[in-house]
Parts: C-alpha cells; sequence; structure tokens
C-alpha cells in the first residue's frame, strides 16, 4: 500500500452543482488479454452476467464502485485506475489486492460553494475534491483520484494455487473462492480515505511537516495522546501499542454498539488477585453463550510430544477434567485439535493462550465440536499458569456487557501489532473486532456488501475525515 503526497496546489474555480451521491469511475488500465480484458469465457454466477472473465471482473468492481458511491456525497467524479498484477504471493498466501489515494493535497482553497480543508493537513485526492468542490488536477496525464492493483496471479501454481477469484456479486463464494467484491470494497475504501495517508507510520515522519487528516482522531489510549501532537518517535511507538491505538471519532465510536459484538472476558473469581483478560472467539464450536460459564480452569498434561501443555495429545480419560475449563498453549496442531481432546475429555470450554505476543484468532473448522473455546493473550494465559501452581483457579468465562469486541473505551481499535507489518499496520481496523469489518488486515469470509452501520464502520470512519 503506497501512495504520493503531492505537494500543495493552487485551486481552480468550477461552476457548484448541486449535492449527490458520488459517481465513482473504475477505469479500466489493463492491457489486452489481462485482467479486465481477459477474453476468457465464464459462466455467469452469483448476480454477475459476464460472459468472459475480464467481463465479470469489471462488473464486480462496477458493483464496488457504486456501493461506495451511493454512500458518499460529491459533486465530483472519483476517478479509480485499477490494474489486475502480479503481487507478493506464495503457495499458502499472498497480496490479494493494494490501493491508496493517487494523490494527497493540502492549503487548497475552496471553490465557491466548497469549504477549506484544515489547514497545513494531507486530505486523499477524491476527499480534497468533495470538501473543496471542485477538480484539483495535479498531472493532466495522471487524473486519477485513487490507484488499486489486484493480484493477477491468484489461483496459478505457486501464488495460493488451491483458491480462485469468486466473481459472483451476492458474497457466497465456495470455500476455496476469495470474494474478488469484498477485496475491491475494502481496496477502494483505501483509496477514499480509509489510511493513515502520507505520514509514514513505521518511522513516524510526516510528508513535509504536514500531519494527514487522520491524526486528530488517532489516540493512543496508553499515553493519552494523539497522533496530531505526538513526535515521530511517539507516532511510531504508538503504531506498535498492540491493542491500544484506537480511532477517536464520533462517528465511528457512535455506532460501535450497534455493529460490534459484546467481547468476551475470563474473569477469575478465586484468586482474586488475578486480573480479567479479554478472550477472542473460535471460528469454530459453538459461541459462548449470553449466561456466565463459571467452572474451576485446569491444565492438565497431555502426556507427551513437544509439549504435555499444548493439549495436542488426548487427555488421560480418568474423569478429572470433566465439568472443567482446559487452559491449553498455542502450537503443535490445530485450534479444533486441541479443543476436540479437551471435550473428549469431559471439558465444559477451553482457553486457548498465545504463545506469541498479541492476538490469534482460532482458525478451523470441525462440526463435532460441540464446547466454546477462547484465545487469551500469552500475559493472562501466564497469569493463570501462575495462580494454578498456587492451587484452585476458579473463573468464568462470558460476554463484557460493559465493552464492544476491538475497542477500547468505546472507540474501535486500529491495527498496531507488536512487530510492525507494513502495508497493514495502522491503516486497519484490529482483527479483535467481532463481527469481523471490511477493513480488517486480512480477509474473512462472511464479510457483506455493506461498509455502513450496523454491518460494517468503515463509512463512518470516511464521515469522520469529512466524508
Ligand atoms: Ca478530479
Ligand atoms: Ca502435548
Ligand atoms: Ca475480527
Ligand atoms: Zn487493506
Amino acid at each position: 500500500m503506497f501512495a504520493r503526497a503531492a505537494s500543495a496546489l493552487l485551486a481552480l474555480a468550477l461552476v457548484p452543482a448541486p449535492a449527490l451521491a458520488a459517481k465513482v469511475i473504475v477505469v479500466n488500465g489493463d492491457p489486452p488479454g489481462v485482467g479486465f480484458n481477459d477474453p476468457t469465457p465464464a459462466t455467469p454466477i452469483g448476480g454477475n452476467p459476464g460472459m468472459t472473465v475480464g467481463q465479470q471482473a469489471l462488473n464486480v468492481f462496477q458493483a464496488a464502485a457504486d456501493v461506495w458511491g451511493s454512500r458518499l456525497v460529491s459533486v465530483q467524479p472519483i476517478l479509480v485506475i485499477s490494474f489486475f498484477t502480479p503481487l507478493p504471493c506464495d503457495a499458502t498466501s499472498g497480496v490479494l489486492g493494494a490501493a491508496g489515494a493517487n494523490w494527497y493535497f493540502a492549503n487548497i482553497d475552496p471553490a465557491t460553494g466548497g469549504k477549506p480543508l484544515a489547514s497545513d493537513t494531507w486530505y486523499p485526492a477524491a476527499l480534497a475534491e468533495k470538501i473543496t468542490r471542485q477538480d484539483i488536477v495535479a498531472d493532466p496525464a495522471d487524473p486519477f483520484e485513487v490507484f488499486s492493483l489486484f493480484n493477477s496471479e491468484l489461483g496459478k501454481p505457486g501464488c495460493l494455487q488451491s483458491r480462485a477469484w469468486y466473481y459472483g456479486l451476492d458474497n457466497n463464494q465456495p470455500a476455496n473462492g476469495i470474494d474478488l467484491l469484498a477485496v475491491v470494497l475494502h481496496e477502494f475504501g483505501h483509496g477514499l480515505g480509509f489510511s493513515v495517508g502520507p505520514t509514514n507510520s513505521n518511522r513516524g515522519e510526516r510528508a513535509l511537516g504536514f500531519p494527514s487528516v487522520w491524526e486528530s482522531q488517532m489516540l493512543d489510549t496508553t499515553t493519552g495522546k494523539r497522533w496530531i501532537d505526538m513526535t515521530d518517535a511517539e507516532r511510531a511507538a504508538s503504531a506498535r501499542n498492540n491493542l491500544n491505538l484506537v480511532w477517536a471519532g464520533r462517528k465511528a465510536s457512535n455506532v460501535v454498539p450497534s455493529t460490534l459484538d459484546f467481547g468476551l472476558v475470563v474473569n477469575v473469581l478465586e484468586p482474586a488477585a488475578v486480573d480479567p483478560g479479554e478472550a477472542f472467539p473460535a471460528a469454530f464450536g459453538p459461541p459462548v453463550g449470553p449466561g456466565s460459564l463459571r467452572a474451576p480452569v485446569v491444565s492438565p498434561d497431555d502426556g507427551g510430544g513437544v509439549s504435555p501443555l499444548d493439549g495436542c495429545e488426548p487427555f488421560a480419560p480418568d474423569g478429572s477434567i470433566v465439568g472443567s475449563i482446559v487452559l491449553m498453549d498455542r502450537g503443535t496442531c490445530g485450534f479444533t485439535t486441541k479443543v476436540k481432546n479437551a471435550q473428549d475429555a469431559g471439558a465444559v470450554a477451553a482457553i486457548i493462550a498465545n504463545n506469541a505476543p498479541g492476538i490469534v484468532l482460532m482458525a478451523g473448522t470441525d462440526l463435532s465440536v460441540v464446547i466454546p473455546s477462547v484465545s487469551v493473550m500469552q500475559e493472562f494465559g501466564a497469569a493463570l499458569r501462575a495462580a494454578l501452581a498456587d492451587g484452585t483457579v476458579l473463573a468464568n468465562l462470558r460476554k463484557n456487557t460493559r465493552v464492544r469486541a476491538g475497542t477500547v473505551f468505546n472507540f474501535p481499535r486500529l491495527y498496531a501489532p507488536t512487530a510492525f507489518a507494513g502495508g497493514s499496520s495502522v491503516s486497519h481496523w484490529d482483527t479483535s473486532a467481532t463481527p469481523n469489518m471490511l477493513m480488517e488486515p486480512f480477509i474473512t469470509p462472511n464479510l457483506t456488501s455493506s461498509v455502513k452501520n450496523p454491518d460494517d464502520l468503515s463509512w463512518s470512519l470516511l464521515r469522520d475525515i469529512g466524508w
């Protein structure tokens, strides 16, 4: 994800037009035979009537453009140059797409009927044109407000070869399909302004010394400072302050209760000295129910393998686990294997402690899992083990009706893992948001085509920056 920072430009006056839904125009940047011009015959699928792969791709992009266009208001058309091109990829993981504002503008005077931009502040091109109500041309040969790239190699040998783009418009992709519509909606979101912009979030440095329009709404909940008030070093540290960097904009915060589920918490009842731990639901098995699941926590020895605490081997069927919440470490085997081993020994729930910093979300499918399971952070797992070493631990696993998943102080978290991830850190929602949001850094299977609450938070963030 990269974008140019243009230097400040002077404005052109234009005749104002009435406020309308924005027109988002997809510009096909592909050469003959590739991507949008791929002539390979295709069968209509999922509401997409295209008869070639290229036509189906164009239809998906236009659908994404229409979703965003119907939500945003601007008298200026938004030109999105789009390409299918090889992006970094291997057999099991890869970059699906990348996008950004094609230009950032600062200090543009408004046209008639327009409004001024905050001074000395970078705005993504489409938003700058919306607010100032004019076409801002930095380079007549490159008039696009948004650029976007999509991986042309997906599904080919060596690039996520077991997967394929799904061209339907109904979010109904098969298990191996990647919903192109969701990916395009996500990438267009970046291009329209879901990005910290020209501020370098790795080093905290600003382009030409100006903050981006994001910085006044980015709050570090550890220091209580906003990015706009930080030094470069403080911003770089905040970009790595896992779970403690939030979007403090009012519009996004207002729709948190209607959009995000309650968070999960492990409350330790005995011993009282252990603080509660945030918990993250597994993708398999039943959800944690509405009531409290109260039980002793145990950490039984599984008798073998790489570690006796990893739950990868079946537990002895001696009845000692029956009715308990089983604590296991992440690693060595799949999450469903661990939870199934606990279930088979009579556990009522399972807690998997991460073996690395940050959050792990437990993926997997196993319809025979009938007990709820959650992951917790490494530190909390260590606190539980320390308490177990001293004696009995009694806990309840429940929804936290005071905290929405993926928020602090009701502000949604931005993705800020301890190990900075270029292209992912800062300019996404944190993965702890539940249900999964469109603008999380990794695609998830159950996204809708809505960018608005109560399905999604991305439109509300864009409203916070002036859309
Ligand atoms: Ca323009
Ligand atoms: Ca083991
Ligand atoms: Ca999530
Ligand atoms: Zn992204």
